[in-house]
């Protein structure tokens, strides 16, 4: 057994074991590559520094990365979303991993650290934090990385910030930009799991509540669809025009975060921008309000307006604290601000896992093949490979398609044709 690891309890490991067993039953298209790669070996010879949430989704990838013959060293990528029993199961079996619930911030570095130790060729991440402390701290390191992933839009946002600067020392792919990965995670997944978050924080009845979701993104947009399933009255946010009409022709309420704050009765932040839910918001709202947030940093809440307002604080249930105003009103925080969704609940179901990290396999064994050819710069994954996937998935749920005639595909380029 590996002693290369730090994780809350190692007794926890045959839970854990279950776990993931149970999310392995739910992810047929991570299994096939699976099996495939246990004969072709892409990963041979590679180490994957990964630093994403400890889900048993997660390691349903992580066991798949090491059955293609990489090594693996993991980290988690919050400090409220490692399930300790997943953890504890991947050290037993044999996993370098470095992560429990509830770390400090300087822990969650430290964490990172310890990954990066083996030397990666290769870097996973959701967010960006470990490729960003390899480019930080560890310039002999960067030079010889042949390339990272990332899997979440806040971190693809960064990325191609600073390749747009000419920081970026490796190719990095955009897993999120795959359409198989946004419009499917990012939507339904981030739909039903944020929902089940707030639910296990509040157990509170969704129907006929003011539902106020801040930023109709993909996100925002999978949110605003399951609460209003739930019979919630849903109000949107948004700055960007386009966004804002999208959510008016979907006919759900658009306004000004200032005019929401008075009538929600629960909010949710699905932005990627700080300060969505700040001083003058919380001094408006109505004696019981309830406040979450989904996206991936903890900055979209600010709590140290709230808690400047607060006389006094407690926590009322797991994963929500009370706090209340000098005026006597309440308003509960969920998650400490932190994605309600992994903090509160178990992250985005395994059967929507089971593509966005058929994607994050995918792309590493395109650069552990391909890798030191490209440039220093942020790619896409190709759209064919969306097709193979969502076909693969389809055939796994047992729905059959139709496939163009090869008359039909050539009346389709065919531009001579008329009425
Ligand atoms: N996410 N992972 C899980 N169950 O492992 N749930 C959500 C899981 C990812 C999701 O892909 C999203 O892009 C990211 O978490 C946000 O940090």
């Amino acid at each position: 057994m590996s002693t290369n690891y730090k994780v809350a309890d190692l007794k926890m490991a045959e839970q854990g074991r279950l776990k993931i067993e149970w999310a392995e039953s739910r992810m047929p298209v991570l299994m096939a590559l699976r099996e495939k790669a246990k004969t072709d070996q892409p990963l041979k010879g590679m180490r994957v520094a990964g630093c994403l949430h400890v889900t048993k989704e997660t390691a349903v990838l992580v066991r798949t990365l090491r059955a293609a013959g990489a090594e693996v060293s993991w980290s988690g990528c919050n400090p409220l979303s490692t399930n300790d029993e997943v953890a504890a199961a991947l050290a037993a079996e044999g996993t370098s991993i470095y992560a429990w619930h509830g770390l400090s911030k300087d822990e969650f570095y430290w964490c990172i650290e310890k990954t990066l130790e083996f030397k990666p060729t290769l870097t996973l991440d959701d967010g960006a934090d470990l490729i960003f402390t390899v480019h930080a701290k560890h310039h002999g390191l960067a030079a010889t990385i042949i390339g990272g992933t990332e899997e979440t839009t806040t971190g693809v946002h960064r990325l191609r910030h600073m390749a747009k600067d000419g920081k970026l020392k490796y190719p990095v792919f955009a897993v999120n930009d795959s359409e198989t990965k946004w419009d499917f995670d990012n939507v339904f997944g981030t739909g039903q799991s944020s929902l089940d978050g707030i639910l296990r924080a509040t157990s509170v009845f969704f129907a006929g509540k003011n539902f106020v979701v801040a930023g109709f993104g993909h996100c925002g947009r999978g949110v605003a669809m399951r609460a209003r399933g739930m019979g919630a009255n849903v109000i949107c946010t948004e700055v960007k025009p386009t966004q804002a009409l999208k959510a008016v022709l979907e006919g759900y309420r658009v306004m000004p975060m200032d005019e929401a704050a008075k009538i929600g009765d629960i909010f949710i932040t699905a932005t990627g921008v700080k300060d969505i839910i700040k001083g003058n918001h919380f001094a408006s709202m109505k004696d019981g309000a309830i406040i979450s947030n989904t996206g991936h940093y903890d900055v979209e809440i600010n709590i140290g307006d709230l808690e400047k307002l607060a006389k006094a604080k407690r926590e009322i249930r797991p994963n929500n604290e009370e706090y209340t105003l000098k005026d006597g009103r309440r308003v509960y925080l969920l998650a400490q601000g932190r994605l309600v969704n992994l903090a509160a609940a178990e992250g985005h179901p395994s059967e929507v896992m089971d593509m966005s990290f058929a994607n994050q396999f995918l792309a590493l064994c395109r650069l552990a093949k391909d890798g030191k050819s490209l440039d220093k710069k942020v790619y896409e994954l190709p759209p064919e490979q969306d097709q193979e996937l969502a076909l693969l998935k389809l055939g796994t749920m047992g729905v059959k398609i139709d496939a163009l005639t090869a008359e039909q595909k050539a009346y389709e380029s065919d531009y001579s044709a008329g009425t």
